[in-house]
């Protein structure tokens, strides 16, 4: 993901106050230890999260509150058109248990 350029702060405040409910319904679509690191020479956002299996994490965008959360933090990131961030994903090119 990636942020819009001077809102950093916010960002890092926005989800220092993380509804509840929202950490719930993440909960409950099977994510846990959830992290997100900044670079801030980038502005970009890495997500880290376990899923579970099975998880019902294909149909979060579906959800009331995800999209109240996305509209939410829609001035701060940069989105789609739904609102959601937008999302890279990374190859995975080194692995060590
Ligand atoms: C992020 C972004 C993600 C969400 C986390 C909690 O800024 O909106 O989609 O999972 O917040």
């Amino acid at each position: 993901m990636k942020l819009k350029p001077g809102n950093v702060d916010e960002y890092k405040k926005r989800h220092d106050a993380i509804w509840p409910e929202l950490k719930q319904v993440l909960s409950e679509a099977g994510i846990s230890d959830y992290s997100i690191f900044l670079d801030e020479n980038s502005l970009t956002l890495f997500a880290f999260q376990k899923i579970k299996i099975p998880n019902q994490v294909t149909t979060l965008h579906k959800h009331p509150l995800m999209k109240k959360w996305w509209a939410y933090m829609a001035d701060l990131m940069e989105t789609n058109t739904d609102l959601s961030p937008v999302v890279h994903t990374l190859e995975e090119v080194f692995h060590m248990d």
